[in-house]
């Protein structure tokens, strides 16, 4: 399965609708005055942020959104029915660009249902009613409906999360955020169970914050290997991070360096972010190996938790610990 977490559409926002030439007619009323009435609008295209969603996928399926026409306007000085507008729901961290002009965004979608207007409707035409005055009371003129802009949009998405949990491949990100957090990722024994970020919210003391689960970063991810770069960006927004090791491995002096040196070199502020360390799996290994790396890691100046994901244990310590780093 590819992860999609850009997409490029085509929108088009609806023309208005076209102003009305007509003339009131009435029995006794010979030259009734004009009573055309105006277009109606044509339907807007709108991006709304939504906290839920964590990929871009569906647009990947649809790719051509066209709002509705403004309808035309009709005598009796009836204005023509707006266009219906059409919503399009991304993610929260969803930057669009025009695809003509790449290098600045027209929005970075960051609020939680606000909509985004990318392409406006059309204006009604004006029906022949507008243009009377004194000297002309019998009017012909009107308005063609305006048209709606149309544009190529590309979507690229860099979650925007609280916490971003980051590690190696089968550490038990995933087992993680769904103790910490409401989320149900897929759980695996393999590398890679993982292939779109999830999004979860934890609750701590009153405050809620948003947690990302991204796939597990191997040796040669910031040069694109594995599931590499496609997911180191969507912790570059994220407040702090939470480094996940997995005590049972051989080498956790390694792991920690690869986690660090493939988030270095694809930015380096990702390092200077708040972290804590969390080492998993104390249930697979003795206390004393536990203490030992707990240890070590702390005298390196980490911030140190161990934790079960799988049976729980260290979890709320772990809370406390994201909680306390939290200048919120
Ligand atoms: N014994 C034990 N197993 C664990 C623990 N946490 C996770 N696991 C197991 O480790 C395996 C990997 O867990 P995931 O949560 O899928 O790991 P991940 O880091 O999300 O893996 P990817 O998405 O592939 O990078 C699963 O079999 C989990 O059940 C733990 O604390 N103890
Ligand atoms: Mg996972």
């Amino acid at each position: 399965m590819k992860f999609v977490d850009e997409a490029k559409i085509f929108i088009k926002a609806g023309n208005g609708g076209q102003g009305c030439v007509s003339f009131r007619r009435a029995k006794f009323i010979p030259k009734g005055g004009p009573d055309g009435g105006d277009g109606g609008k044509g339907g807007d295209i709108i991006l709304v942020g939504k906290r839920g969603l964590s990929s871009l996928v569906e647009l990947n399926y649809k790719k051509i959104y066209k709002a509705e026409n403004g309808k035309n306007g009709s005598g009796n000085n009836r204005k023509g029915r707006n266009g219906k507008d059409i919503y399009i729901s991304v993610p929260l961290g969803t930057i669009v660009y025009n695809l003509d002009n790449p290098i600045i965004p027209l929005y970075d979608v960051a609020e939680d249902e606000k909509g985004y207007v990318v392409a406006r409707g059309g204006r009604g035409g004006r029906g022949n009613t507008r243009f009377a005055t004194s000297t002309n009371r019998t009017p012909v003129q009107f308005d063609f409906g305006g048209e709606g802009e149309e544009m190529a949009v590309h979507l690229v998405l860099k979650l925007l999360a609280d916490i971003g949990i980051v590690g190696l491949p089968n550490t038990g990100k995933s087992t993680l955020i769904s103790k910490l957090t409401d989320a149900k990722p897929q759980i695996g024994d393999y590398p890679f169970t993982t292939l779109i970020p999830t999004l979860g919210v934890m609750t701590n003391n009153d405050k809620t914050f948003v947690v990302a689960d991204i796939p597990g970063i191997i040796e040669g991810a910031s040069k694109g290997k594995g599931l590499g770069l496609m997911f180191l960006k969507h912790i570059e927004r994220t407040k702090m991070l939470l480094l996940l090791l997995d005590l049972s491995s051989t080498n956790l002096e390694d792991d920690y360096s690869t986690i660090l040196n493939e988030l270095g070199s694809f930015n380096e502020e990702i390092v200077n972010k708040d972290r804590v360390l969390a080492l998993n799996k104390t249930d697979l290994v003795s206390d004393y190996r536990a203490r030992k790396w707990k240890k070590h890691f702390m005298d390196i100046g980490e911030r140190v938790v161990s934790i079960s994901a799988l049976t729980g244990r260290g979890i709320e310590a772990l809370k406390d610990a994201l909680h306390l780093k939290q200048d919120v």
